[in-house]
């Protein structure tokens, strides 16, 4: 047989110690070094900065939490270390589950011993799963816990909201929407809806924010807009052009903004969804002009209702003359194009006076209001 302690060291996540014990001596009597971590809070904390064990073996129903998480963590960090999960009484779905997020193989309690020895030399000799169902991939298996991720991060997914104000009248004229999600593996959106694109599940994403917008829109303050990011392909999402989704009730309220990603992903006809949105209600932005994900052609094509200019045009403009000058002819042609047009990302009172020497009225970021619960109103 294959010198099978050449590989390391087996890892025993059990919160019974002396089944612990017995597990360690039949290692030693296989030649297998061994390590013990009584919870799963020890175990996933040693698997995410230890070196690589050379197989896992955890209990499933542990003290302080499940021996899935100690799969999921040995999944993440240790993608080809097996895992053998001892499992007293588990449900099918359970079962499925363990398998789908790539266990090697399921023992029930009590533990026969000698069918552990010759999983444990299977494992470790690289022979593959039992379970069909198993044999599925590491990747596979990453995406799996992607996918659970993803789902609970879905469930609590909420938005702030940061006002847009005029700064001539000195009060709110909108809100942005921006996503959040409470779960902590996102604490920011961008990863988020990267996980989401990649599991196919950004149109899914969409709905569930435009859902949770609408609910909050029937709080909106009187008089006020409320703009709401599009996302990659939702102009090929036949809800939002139809009268059935959730914010369509606002749509008068509403401002769509598009980025040049919005149309570079899609296979749809984005003249014709724009002009659907707009018989709809709706009107549109283009937001971040100036970043270098939305260009000036979107500006001339669609003759949107509002143009954002990106921070990065705002940062500092206050003392450099080419930010003065682009911005002041963005400005212009936005007059000329009867687009409205909102700075963004003002930080300081210095470029808010710059930018009004410029001419622009409608300005957002941290110097009026951070992203924030609705609604909040800095002039109040
Ligand atoms: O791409 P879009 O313009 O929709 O993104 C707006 C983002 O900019 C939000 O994530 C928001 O939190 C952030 N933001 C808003 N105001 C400011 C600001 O004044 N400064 C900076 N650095 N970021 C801001
Ligand atoms: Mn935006």
């Amino acid at each position: 047989m294959a010198n099978l302690g050449a590989k390391g060291t087996i890892l025993i996540v059990e919160d019974d110690e002396e089944l612990a014990q017995t597990y360690q001596r039949m290692f030693q009597r296989m030649g297998l070094a061994s390590e013990w971590l009584a919870t799963s809070e020890d175990a996933c904390a040693r698997l995410a900065s230890g070196p690589s064990p050379a197989l896992v073996l955890t209990d499933l129903g542990l003290g302080d939490g499940n021996g899935r998480e100690v799969l999921e963590t040995a999944r993440v960090h240790h993608p080809v270390v097996q895992v053998i999960v001892a499992t007293g009484t588990a449900r099918v779905e359970e079962v499925v589950e363990l398998v789908e997020l790539g266990a090697y193989r399921l023992l029930t309690k009590p533990i026969d011993l000698e069918k552990l020895r010759e999983t444990v030399s299977l494992a470790l000799q690289g022979a593959p799963p039992p379970s069909i169902t198993a044999l599925r991939t590491a990747a596979n298996a990453r995406d799996a816990v992607l996918r659970h991720q993803l789902d609970a991060a879905l469930d609590q997914v909420f938005c702030l909201f940061q006002p847009i104000v005029d700064v001539r009248q000195r009060k709110v004229f909108a809100y942005e929407a921006l996503l959040r999600t409470r779960h902590p593996s996102y604490r920011s959106p961008l990863p988020l809806l990267a996980d989401a694109a990649r599991l196919d599940r950004g149109r899914e994403l969409s709905r569930r924010i435009r859902a949770s917008i609408a609910q909050t829109a029937t709080t909106l303050p009187a008089g006020a807009l409320l703009f709401v990011n599009l996302l990659a392909d939702d102009l090929g999402d036949p809800q939002l052009l139809s009268a059935d989704d959730p914010l369509h009730p606002f749509a008068g309220r509403i401002v769509l903004e598009l980025t040049e990603q919005t149309r570079l992903n899609d296979r749809v006809d984005v003249k014709a969804a724009i002009g659907r949105l707009r018989e709809l209600g709706y009107r549109v932005a283009i937001d971040d002009l100036g970043a270098g994900y939305s260009s000036l052609a979107l500006l001339v094509e669609l003759a949107p209702d509002f143009v954002k200019l990106d921070m990065s045009l705002v940062r500092g403009v206050d003392g450099d003359e080419v930010r003065q000058q682009i911005v002041g002819a963005m400005l212009q042609v936005c007059a000329r194009k009867r687009s409205l047009a909102v700075l963004e990302g003002v930080e300081t009172a210095s470029e808010s006076d710059a930018l009004q020497n410029l001419g622009a009225r409608w300005m957002q970021g941290y110097l009026f209001a951070k992203p924030s619960p609705p609604f909040v109103d800095p002039f109040v």
